[in-house]
C-alpha cells in the first residue's frame, strides 16, 4: 500500500515538472463503492476558470469541451463514454447505464453516473477532460459489493412457500433478492437451473448457458427465466442477496476433520462463530478461495472457488454446495467429518 502511494506521489511530481505550461491535476486514486444493481457516481472535476493563457475557443465562441471516460483493465483502456461538443458516444456494455451532466462546463463537473451496477463493473476508471486550455485527468477505483445466490432448504427441492423463502434468506444472513439484483448477477454470468422466489413474489432463474431442461420461457436464449407472479402458497427454492461483509470469514486453521458440533466448538474456541451461507458468499465475492468443504451455521457444507481450477469445482467459479443425495437435495449428515468456515465480526472484542 505504502509502495503504491509512493509511486503515485512520484508520478505527480514528474507530471508537474514536465507540464508547466498546462495547468493539470492528477489526483490520487480513491475507491468508490456501489451495490449490485445500484447506482454510483465516479467523481471527476475540472476548472471552469482557467487562470493562464488564452482560452481555446471555437468559431461559435464557446470553449471546446471533450470528456472521455475509459476503464483500464490489464493495461488496456476501453471506452466507457466520450462526449465532445454535445455529441455523446457510449461503449458497448454501458448502453443506457452511464451518463454525465448535461452541461458539465457550467459547473466543472464531469462525474460519471453508472446505474444497474454489475460486479464486473468493478475496476479502475480514468476521466480525461479537455476544456479550453485545461487538460485534466483523474483516476478512480470502483468496488461493487453484493452477491446473489441460490438457496435450497435442507429438506428437499422446491418446498418453500413465499414466507418461508423470505425467512430462509434472513436465517442465512441475507435478504430475498430483487429482480434487479438477479438481472445484474445474470449479466455477470450467474447460471442456475432452479426456480426460486424473488422479492416481488415472482419466480425466476438465471441462465447464461441455454440447455434442454432449463429453457423455461426463453427457448435457446440466455436470460433470466420467469414463471411470473405466483401464489404465495406455491413452493420453490429462493434467490438470496447479501451486500457487504462486516467482518472476516476464514477456514478454521486445524488439520482435524470435524462433525458439525465440533466445527461449531472450534470456531467458538477462536472467539468466532460458524459463518452463515450469506457471509461465505460475501467473502467469496471478496476473493476467498478454498478447495475444502466446511460446515456453516445452517448445517450445510460449502466451499468458495474464486480462482478457476479443474481439480477444484470443475473449473467453475462460485460457492459449491455439498448435497447428501445425487439429486442435489439434503444437507450432509452432521456426523460427517469436514472443515469449518468461521466468522469473526469487525467489532468483536476479545474477552479471554
Ligand atoms: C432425492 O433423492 C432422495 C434419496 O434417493 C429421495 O429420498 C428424494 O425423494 C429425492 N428428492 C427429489 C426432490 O427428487
Ligand atoms: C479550437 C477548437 O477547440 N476547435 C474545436 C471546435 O469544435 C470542433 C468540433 O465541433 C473540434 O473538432 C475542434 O477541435
Amino acid at each position: 500500500m505504502l509502495l503504491k502511494i509512493k509511486h503515485i506521489l512520484w508520478l505527480i511530481c514528474i507530471y508537474q515538472t514536465t507540464t508547466e505550461s498546462v495547468s493539470s491535476t492528477l489526483l490520487m486514486m480513491r475507491p468508490v463503492s456501489g451495490l449490485l444493481s445500484g447506482k454510483v457516481t465516479l467523481p471527476c472535476y475540472f476548472s471552469i476558470n482557467p487562470t493562464v493563457g488564452p482560452r481555446n475557443r471555437n468559431a461559435s465562441g464557446t470553449d471546446y469541451l471533450r470528456i472521455k471516460w475509459t476503464k483500464i483493465e490489464g493495461g488496456v483502456e476501453s471506452t466507457v463514454l466520450v462526449t465532445q461538443n454535445g455529441v455523446i458516444k457510449i461503449g458497448s456494455g454501458y448502453r443506457s447505464r452511464v451518463s454525465v451532466q448535461s452541461h458539465p462546463e457550467d459547473i466543472g463537473d464531469a462525474s460519471l453516473t453508472v446505474v444497474k451496477l454489475r460486479a464486473s463493473d468493478a475496476g479502475t476508471y480514468r476521466c480525461e477532460v479537455m476544456f479550453g486550455i485545461e487538460d485534466t485527468q483523474d483516476t478512480v477505483n470502483l468496488n461493487v459489493e453484493g452477491v446473489v445466490f441460490h438457496y435450497r432448504s435442507k429438506v428437499s427441492r422446491y418446498i418453500m412457500n413465499y414466507a418461508q423463502a423470505v425467512q430462509a434468506c434472513s436465517d442465512v444472513g441475507a435478504t430475498i433478492a430483487t429482480a434487479e439484483q438477479l438481472r445484474a448477477a445474470h449479466e455477470d454470468g450467474f447460471d442456475q437451473c432452479d426456480a426460486g422466489w424473488i422479492a416481488d413474489q415472482t419466480v425466476r432463474y438465471p441462465i447464461t448457458r441455454p440447455r434442454p431442461g432449463c429453457f423455461g420461457n426463453l427457448p435457446g436464449k440466455p436470460g433470466v427465466r420467469s414463471y411470473g407472479k405466483r401464489r404465495p402458497t406455491e413452493t420453490f427454492d429462493v434467490y438470496c442477496y447479501v451486500d457487504k461483509l462486516e467482518g472476516n470469514v476464514f477456514f478454521a486453521p486445524t488439520m482435524r476433520k470435524m462433525t458439525l458440533d465440533e466445527a461449531k466448538a472450534e470456531c467458538e474456541s477462536m472467539n468466532a462463530e460458524l459463518a452463515s451461507p450469506g457471509q461465505l458468499h460475501a467473502a467469496w465475492r471478496q476473493g476467498l478461495d478454498r478447495c475444502d468443504y466446511g460446515w456453516l451455521s445452517d448445517g450445510s457444507a460449502r466451499h468458495p472457488v474464486s480462482i478457476p481450477r479443474s481439480q477444484c469445482g470443475g473449473g467453475l467459479l462460485g460457492v459449491r454446495t455439498m448435497y447428501r443425495y445425487r439429486n442435489q437435495t439434503g444437507f450432509p449428515d452432521p456426523n460427517m467429518r469436514l472443515g469449518a468456515y468461521c466468522f469473526k465480526g469487525k467489532d468483536f472484542t476479545l474477552n479471554s
